[in-house]
């Protein structure tokens, strides 16, 4: 074992997601293994029997340093003293994955290397995560108790060791520690086969049910080609981009309009198959497609939460009840009324649904950014989405745009976008919406984009579990005729500010208007509050969804 003496970094504070930067950032000597030593420090704290019976699982979505960082990670845990690390062969684990591993093999918890749905490569970006026991992220209690360790750390422990092999199944003894490297599709495989019925889906396919699966050349490449096309028996090349690169190939592996470009083209050309859909870097985010139509995060959580009783084995018991993160479309509110259980409304980030679904609250949960999942681990998980997407169709046989639009008609149809607006300066961005919080108050009652202000605040989420408190999650305008305008900076970003503008107009109107029309007078409504173009000079998004 190896004392090695280090300063501190003063920016190791997690975001919504983990500890995102510039891979740059990361490659700094010192930089990874700082914060891994917190990581480490902080949760020996609650751990009083050290970690001689505990396992940890490491595992990345295959970006570049992904192998690096894995590396450095198995040589500190070693010198850490756990029982066990668990390593995906190839270094790689989707984040759903890991969170599979961790509960079905009882481990301690899990570090994941990603930044998600961000560009990965040398100049690009890199990023980091705990989870723990629950196969969770680690609550904002844990994530600022790793923070202050990396404020005041001095040393941390590693050990002189060549690298592993990481490329084949296997078991190595490093000082006291077993290092395993699993294949990574099988726990997760095994938890799909709890839920799903593969036969049924088996014969969906066998009839000449077609879609087309976008890897974009991220982690869920080799999930998808042993899922749908080794145990579904879907048509090869039903998965494209299905190889993971250390830069995705170029692409920005954000699963949404803009970024998954093709697929979006090849879903709305004569030859469009059944269903198409995609995955991000991580495989946790999902985007439905339909032929030449395109089921909103809000409408598909409201969809799944709907049919899952029926068209899901794995939910065949009725389920306990919904969550969505605040700025995610109320869609799945009326879902929840309908089938008589309650919904929550948490605030951005997968890390406060857990303690609702460990206390059996809540079963089903999603968020407006193409996130979606169940209790049956604890992210969000894109191809389960897929998945559900599969058993909806193949039970009722019906259209992905016949579906939704049956929703509409049943339930009314929730108008809604995000509007992101990157690459702000920091400190505008800041007292743009510090100025908006101050006036708060005096917004009640103001005629807003055709209707009244019924009620203006900073969401603060009070955890019905353990009775934390986490404070401004985000500027919410609630109007008198349904509609809402949020507001937030995103926390996951590596450079500049992102303003996060989210406008939902519920209308029962069948579905059949037109989007942008719908929310024109919320969306302008929204840039005058912030006063966007007077302060940054910004008019348009970079990007919709
Ligand atoms: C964004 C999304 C949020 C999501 C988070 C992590 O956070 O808005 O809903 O949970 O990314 O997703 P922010 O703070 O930038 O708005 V992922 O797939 O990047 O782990
Ligand atoms: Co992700």
């Amino acid at each position: 074992m190896k004392i090695v003496q280090t300063t501190p970094f003063h920016d190791q504070r997690p975001g919504t997601s983990g500890l995102r930067k510039k891979t740059r950032v990361f490659m700094q000597p010192n930089y990874m293994e700082n914060f891994v030593q917190a990581v480490f420090d902080t949760v020996r704290e609650d751990t009083p029997e050290g970690f001689a019976a505990e396992t940890l699982v490491v595992g990345g979505d295959g970006r570049f340093y992904n192998r690096t960082a894995i590396q450095t990670i198995i040589r500190m845990a070693a010198a850490n003293e756990f029982g066990r690390v668990l390593v995906g062969r190839g270094g790689i684990f989707s984040t759903p994955a890991v969170s599979a591993v961790i509960r079905r093999r009882r481990a301690l918890g899990g570090l994941v290397l990603s930044a998600s749905h961000n560009p990965g490569g040398k100049n690009a970006d890199f990023g980091i995560k705990y989870n723990v026991r629950n196969g969770g992220p680690a609550p904002g209690s844990i994530t600022e108790r790793i923070y202050q360790h990396t404020l005041k750390i001095t040393q941390y422990l590693t050990l002189d060791h060549p690298d592993v092999d990481l490329e084949h199944e296997g078991s190595l003894r490093l000082g006291v520690t077993e290092i395993v490297i699993i294949d990574p599709l099988v726990d997760y495989t095994a938890v799909m086969e709890e839920l799903f019925d593969f036969e049924i889906l088996r014969t969906f396919f066998q009839d000449g049910f077609r879609m087309r699966f976008d890897a974009m050349n991220a982690v869920t490449g080799p999930y998808a080609h042993h899922i749908l096309e080794e145990r579904l028996r879907a048509p090869a090349g039903t998965v494209v981009n299905g190889t993971p690169l250390e830069d995705f190939g170029g692409l920005h592996p954000d699963p949404n309009l803009v970024n998954a470009s093709d697929l979006v083209a090849h879903m709305n050309s004569t030859d469009a198959p059944d269903l198409g859909a995609a995955c991000d870097g991580d495989g946790d985010r999902n985007l439905i497609l339909g032929r030449n139509f395109f089921v909103t995060p809000g409408d598909s959580l409201a969809l799944i939460a709907e049919h899952s009783q029926t068209c899901i084995p794995g939910y065949r018991g009725g389920i306990a009840g919904v969550a969505r993160s605040m700025p995610t479309s109320t869609a799945a509110d009326r879902v929840a009324a309908a089938l008589g259980v309650p919904c929550y409304e948490t605030p951005t980030g997968w890390k406060f649904f857990g303690n609702l679904m460990d206390a059996g609250l809540c079963t089903i949960c999603g968020e407006e950014s193409f996130g979606t999942g169940s209790n049956h681990v604890r992210e969000k998980d894109g191809l389960w989405a897929v998945l559900c997407w599969l058993s909806i169709l193949a039970t009722t046989r019906r259209p992905v745009e016949g579906i939704v639009r049956e929703h509409w008609q049943r339930f009314g149809r929730s108008y809604y976008q995000r509007h992101d607006y990157e690459g702000l300066e920091v400190a505008a961005a800041t007292r743009m919406l510090d100025t908006v919080r101050d006036q708060l108050a005096a917004l009640k009652g103001v005629s807003l984009a055709g209707s009244r202000v019924k009620h203006a605040d900073d969401f603060s989420y009070n955890d019905p579990v353990d009775g934390s408190v986490s404070a401004r999650q985000g500027i919410r305008i609630l109007l008198e005729d349904g509609s809402r305008i949020v507001c937030r900076l995103s926390g996951t970003g590596t450079e500049g500010a992102t303003l996060r503008a989210y406008v939902e107009r519920y209308l029962a109107d069948g579905g059949t208007g037109e989007i942008s029309e719908v929310l024109a007078p919320l969306t302008s409504a929204a840039r005058e509050l912030v006063q966007l173009r007077q302060r940054l000079g910004r008019d348009e998004p970079t990007v919709i969804t």
